[in-house]
């Protein structure tokens, strides 16, 4: 159905490179085959609820600039009711196969956690009915731990264990939820689970509840035999000064320690990893290596501004170097591709929300063809593995392997004079062969 809020009112198609239309994909054509697979169920793109549809254009000087009909006044669940139906006409339009949520983005807080969670089901009663005949499927639920004032010193990691359980009743509702809806991951970004000065924070104990809560997530979907994915989404401040999930490597050393690496992985932002001082491609491979790249929040930072900027990601070359290290990796499986990033606040047309999607789908898609010629043609990895070729011979191995101690290898470098000689790491070169790709 059409619910009068965009222009536009056909689904959007794939229309070729040169077509002039704004509304129609000039590279995103979903049923194109990418190296033996569909581009859509490579991609797996998703449409984020809380930057497209709850987001009201504020910044910290100025008010809502979006005035949507349904952030008027009226009654909360009208209004909640009003904005599904957008957001399915949404999902609709743009022609993606999920989309993602927070309990809050979706229904109204009641006066008790009892109404919450009824307000929450009532309206995932709404998207279960359409699911039925929509396309559209579940990328992945999630608490919103951050925005009430019950919060504010953290979720988990709050010094009141009454505000962990609050959090703990919350995250079962929606987890629960997610289920139902047949969501293919579940995640948990530590919205306050961070602190803002040592003097008030015992920070052991903090982390030892965030390891409980994390646990207690994990039996929870076991108990109720949800197949999805756990998933962990690093960033190393904003809202808090330090936030304890701060980059990929730091999650992973935490997994470990309470003994979940098996248990969870991490859902990359790109906005994220360069707050923490990397590219994202440097998040993706590290989670590739240690083996719990789960889901990409794609949106793309600022690199002059210190925050959360979740701009549209449009930077084809950085998004074909990305999806090559995720291809390489295997792909995102149940992960998938959310669009977690927002218009800007001077972007008031209904149909820029809908152009602002189409573009940054176009720019991955694109990016996902340069990738594919990256990995059909081969020369990027063939000059990877020449560089590494002295590990696969049978010295090199033995080393690897633990057969040769200290000793042993002492003795062989100076019984053979062993005189290792520099060779080039050719940046320039693969530089430039990355750029023939383009
Ligand atoms: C905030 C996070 C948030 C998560 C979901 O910076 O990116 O939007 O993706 O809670
Ligand atoms: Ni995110
Ligand atoms: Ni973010």
């Amino acid at each position: 159905m059409t619910n009068g809020f965009y222009r536009q009112q056909d689904v959007i198609r794939y229309s070729g490179e040169h077509t002039p239309d704004r509304l129609s994909y000039r590279w995103y054509d979903p049923d194109r085959a990418v190296l033996g697979q569909r581009m859509e169920d490579h991609l797996r793109f998703a449409v984020c609820y809380w930057h497209s549809f709850v987001w009201p254009g504020t910044d910290p000087f100025g008010g809502d600039t979006f005035l949507r009909p349904w952030q008027g006044a009226g009654d909360p669940m009208e209004l909640a009711r009003h904005k599904a139906e957008v957001a399915f006409e949404t999902f609709r339009l743009l022609d993606v196969p999920f989309f993602t949520f927070h309990d809050r983005d979706i229904a109204p807080e009641g006066a008790t956690l009892a109404e919450s969670n009824r307000n929450v089901r009532e309206i995932g009663e709404v998207f279960a009915k359409k699911m039925e005949t929509d396309k559209v499927r579940l990328l992945w639920g999630t608490a919103n731990l951050f925005s009430h004032r019950r919060y504010m010193a953290g979720a988990a990691t709050n010094p009141d264990p009454e505000v962990f359980a609050y959090a703990a009743a919350q995250v079962k509702n929606v987890l629960e939820l997610t289920h139902e809806l047949g969501g293919a991951n579940y995640v948990l970004w530590g919205g306050r689970e961070g602190y803002e000065t040592l003097l008030n924070t015992d920070l052991k104990r903090e982390l030892d509840q965030l390891g409980r809560f994390l646990s207690t997530v994990v039996e929870h979907k076991s108990k109720i035999g949800f197949d999805g994915q756990i998933l962990i989404e690093p960033k190393p401040q904003e809202p808090t000064k330090h936030q304890y999930d701060y980059d990929v490597a730091t999650v992973y050393g935490f997994l470990k320690a309470y003994g979940l690496e098996n248990d969870v992985k991490v859902n990359i932002e790109q906005n994220h990893a360069i707050l923490a001082g990397h590219s994202f491609e440097h998040e993706i491979e590290l989670a590739a290596a240690l083996g719990i790249l789960g889901s990409i929040d794609i949106n793309r930072g600022d690199y002059q501004s210190g925050w959360d900027t979740d701009q549209f990601a449009m930077n084809v070359p950085e998004l074909a170097f990305s999806i090559y290290l995720i291809l390489k990796a295997g792909g995102l499986g149940q992960g998938g591709f959310n669009f977690d990033a927002k218009i800007r606040r001077q972007s008031l047309d209904p149909d820029d929300l809908l152009e602002a999607h189409v573009g940054s789908i176009d720019a991955c898609a694109h990016a996902l063809l340069i990738a594919e010629r990256m990995i059909d043609d081969g020369r990027l990895e063939d000059e990877l593995k020449q560089r590494y070729a002295g590990w696969d011979d049978a010295e090199g191995q033995a080393m690897l392997n633990g057969e040769r101690t200290l000793d042993d290898v002492a003795a062989r470098v100076l019984g053979d004079e062993i005189d290792p000689q520099p060779r080039s790491g050719r940046q320039e070169h693969l530089e430039r062969l990355l750029n023939s790709y383009l």
